[in-house]
């Protein structure tokens, strides 16, 4: 690609690798096709927004007002660069080749399909913008070899976390010998390009990012489109001294130490920033160091969004200064200053950007309606047929008639037609025909809307052979955080592109051992310290898993997840979700937790958790041999996961496998712990223990109880396993360690209402959870907050009270 730099009047030419002249010829027609470009992307902003209005799209953001700093950022873009950014960078997906002005059209209909919309097939709002990392069966393609975009999420700054990811997988794969995989990096020399608005830089997120990646030094741009708004709300109130750069001038790097390269440029002018995007590239991509770029003077001109006009809150001066700067008004005066082009040139590239675009926005309106106009034919055919033989054939007619009149239909008119007329119609012949025809017509449209939440790749979990660990014939004992610590080992010497990082997990091996040693025998890149930063932890794992790795982001404390719940709630689960299959993040997230001491070590808060992460598996071993075994399948699965271990697993005996980074525990496979005639519990983690003591002493009264370890909560017992117990017990209770109403009410309602289990029950379903507040501090703290053995001995007796009074008189 062509790179020039102009200074004012006077212009100066480079080659991206050579310095060579450039024709005047060549570089008017790069400036021309970036000024189309610009002018295109503006003409879908003006018409996406007339397109909401008229009641053809559901909502519109766009990137006007952005354009102009969007092609300077694409000329610096290279093949195996990844952008992290949001909704305003419609140019810069059309400036690198990536969005066509039928598919920003397609996106904005939200037309469910992928071969239309590749950014989502209709499932993000448009203006959330994807490249596809995978083939159509999940397989990686060659990254280094197409210009990507990691799929953009809606909560602002949510884009940061994972940008540091994406940025330092470079660094990995230039530092790290082993790594070397042609699909993922050339040398580590790829950039991870950010963007985000200025008033989103006021999140936690923006400033832990930042932070993270000066610390790291990882070949990071982050450019900030400042406009001075947030919707209505002013810089004044979003960032001190109402400039981003300015406030960040401490991160600044010298001779003595190292930090950014923070660089500001106007946003309305051309060759300032096509100068200032190759400064930065240069920078990061060379030296691995991160540049902020602040573009400033950006303008917004039809506002935030389609909800809302901006003049309620932009005055008059404002408004007339963002049309006399607009970005490519000002081009255009720069283009006419140069002499790079006449009026009539111009003006000939906007005449026929309106003509393309209203061209490309009639074909993706007609390839958006024409099926489902094809399926509404097709039913009213069927649905007339109907009519013809029915009792209620006006009612059903009537209906017809009005299927028939909507202009545009949807497929939600077609099925409410559908389902109501099959109401009518349950006692006659036909009634088989159009039940029929319903089933089949969402069995195909579902898809569209709920693929995808997990892997459908031939690596996803269901493909995991599992496989037990075995043993010696005189197995040595040891503490539970040796047998972990030594699967890490076998791991990291299977799997070069393995890595885990986290607080405490580099020097010392993790606050409980379980990574000793390790960091000197496979380095610090590998096994690694990172600051008290949890979302950026997760942000690291999410963006290097993105890039081929195969990184375990390690959160200290199950009760602090917390801090990166949300980013795994909205990226990580959502991922392959939201790019219909078309990317991935196989991100292990390995955390501690359970009874251990006070309000923040003990917690469980797991019903929040599953509820979270749909799209994560969450897998809560009972022992550390549980754990590794879930560490090895999960190395051989393309799909993210929550290992949750014990807190108070790491001292106690386990026998020492031999086949260390190979035994696999099976994912979403229940363990029967032992067996029992009178009463089914269902538990995970830590509690086993407790149960394990309890139904001994319940043994000694007579009764007897089966455990069963649910091992996997997500997904849960796919095989199951759980009702076959309860159809031989007749009874259930369901104990954890977390809050009334939360896992317990989970387990119950997969149990009950996925099982089938009421079927079998002769006693009320029951659970047996903590008390609502948090886990006291202390042994005494412990046993008036937690379920404890007395609990659940009382629990199952009361059960068997209720059931045989003379056998077990009540206790209270
Ligand atoms: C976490 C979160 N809070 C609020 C919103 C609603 N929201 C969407 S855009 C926006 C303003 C963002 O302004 P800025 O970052 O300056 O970007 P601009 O739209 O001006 O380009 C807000 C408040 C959101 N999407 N996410
Ligand atoms: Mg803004």
């Amino acid at each position: 690609m062509i790179k020039f730099v102009i200074r004012t009047t006077h212009l100066v030419m480079t080659g991206t690798e050579t310095k060579q002249a450039l024709s005047f010829t060549d570089f008017k027609a790069e400036v021309l096709n970036d000024y189309k470009t610009a002018v295109t992307s503006r003409e879908c902003s003006l018409l996406g927004r007339r397109e909401v209005l008229t009641g053809k799209a559901k909502f519109g953001i766009f990137g006007d007002g952005k354009e102009v700093p969007q092609l300077a950022m694409a000329k610096a873009f290279k093949n195996g660069d990844f952008r992290s950014g949001y909704y305003r960078d419609q140019t810069f997906m059309m400036a690198i080749g990536q969005l066509t002005i039928q598919q920003f059209f397609a996106g904005l209909y939200g037309h469910a399909s992928l071969e239309a919309d590749p950014m989502s097939a209709g499932r993000q709002m448009g203006g959330h913008f994807a490249t596809h990392s995978l083939d159509e069966n999940g397989n990686w393609k060659n990254l280094t070899q197409q210009k990507n975009s990691s799929a953009d999420i809606s909560p602002t700054a949510g884009q940061m976390p994972r940008l540091l990811g994406l940025a330092q997988a470079s660094k990995i794969y230039r530092n790290v010998s082993g790594t070397n995989n042609p699909n993922f990096s050339v040398n580590g020399n790829e950039i991870a390009w950010g963007t985000i608005g200025n008033a989103s830089t006021s999140e936690g997120l923006f400033f832990e990012t930042i932070n993270a990646a000066g610390v790291l030094q990882v070949p990071m741009v982050i450019s900030v489109w400042d406009d001075e708004y947030g919707i209505s709300v002013h810089a004044r109130h979003q960032t001190t001294k109402e400039s981003i750069s300015e406030i960040l001038k401490g991160f600044q790097r010298d001779e003595n130490t190292k930090g950014y390269e923070i660089i500001t440029a106007k946003g309305w002018d051309y060759p300032e920033l096509v100068a200032a995007y190759e400064r930065a590239s240069h920078i990061a991509r060379t030296e691995h160091v991160p540049v902020l770029m602040h573009v400033y003077q950006l303008t917004q001109p039809q506002g935030h969004s389609t909800s809302g006009s901006h003049e309620r809150y932009k005055n008059a001066d404002r408004l007339q200064w963002e049309g006399e700067f607009d970005c490519i008004g000002q081009m255009k005066k720069w283009m006419l200053e140069n002499n790079l082009a006449s009026d009539d040139e111009l003006e000939a590239i906007e005449k026929q950007a309106k003509v393309d675009v209203l061209e490309a926005k009639k074909a993706a309106w007609s390839a958006y309606q024409d099926p489902i106009k094809q399926d509404r034919t097709e039913f009213i055919t069927l649905l007339n047929s109907i009519a013809a033989q029915s009792d209620n054939k006006v009612f059903i007619e009537k209906y017809s008639n009005e299927l028939a009149a909507i202009k545009e239909p949807i497929r939600k008119d077609i099925l409410v037609v559908a389902r109501k007329v099959l109401r009518l119609i349950v006692k006659e012949a036909s009634k088989s025909t159009l039940s029929a025809w319903i089933t089949s017509y969402i069995q195909k449209i579902q898809p569209s809307y709920s693929s995808h939440l997990y892997s459908q790749s031939d690596k996803n979990i269901d493909s995991i052979t599992a496989e037990e660990a075995q043993y010696g014939d005189t197995p040595a004992e040891a503490d539970g955080r040796v047998i972990i610590r030594n699967n890490f080992d076998a791991l990291f010497t299977k799997y070069p592109e393995a890595m885990v990082f986290g607080e405490d997990c580099g020097g010392i091996g993790d606050v409980n051992q379980g990574l000793e040693g390790l960091q000197e025998k496979f380095g610090d890149f590998r096994v690694c310290d990172a600051g008290i930063r949890e979302a950026t932890i997760l942000g690291q794992g999410i963006g290097m898993a993105m890039r081929g790795l195969r990184p375990i982001a390690e959160i200290q404390y199950l009760d602090y997840l917390l801090y990166a719940l949300q980013i795994m709630s909205d990226d990580l689960a959502t991922l392959q979700y939201r790019t219909a299959g078309r990317q991935k993040a196989p991100l292990i997230i390995r955390t501690r937790g359970h009874r251990l001491e006070g309000i923040w070590h003990s917690g469980s808060p797991m019903g929040m958790i599953i509820n979270a992460l749909k799209g994560i598996h969450v897998l809560v071993p009972r022992n550390m041999t549980k754990a590794a075994g879930f560490y090895n399948a999960l190395m051989e699965a393309d799909e993210p996961a929550l290992v949750i271990e014990c807190l108070n697993g790491y001292r106690l005996k386990e026998k020492m496998p031999v086949n260390l980074g190979d035994f696999k525990t099976p994912i979403g496979v229940v363990e029967t712990l032992k067996t029992g005639k009178d009463i089914t519990i269902v538990s995970y983690g830590s509690t086993l223990r407790i149960i394990e003591q309890a139904a001994k002493e319940l043994l000694e009264t007579g009764i007897d109880a089966e455990i069963i370890d649910v091992q996997s909560l997500q997904p849960f017992d796919l095989n199951h396993d759980i009702v076959k117990s309860v159809a031989k017990t007749n009874r259930l209770l369901v104990v954890d360690e977390d809050v009334p109403g939360g896992a317990s009410a989970y387990i119950l309602q997969q149990i009950i209402d996925v099982q089938d289990a009421y079927k079998h029950l002769d006693s009320k379903p029951d659970t047996l959870a903590a008390k609502e507040h948090r886990p006291a501090y202390g042994t005494d703290g412990d046993y008036f907050s937690k379920p404890s053995a007395e609990d659940i001995y009382e629990k199952v007796y009361a059960i068997m009270h209720e059931a045989k009074p003379n056998e077990y008189p009540q206790l209270y």
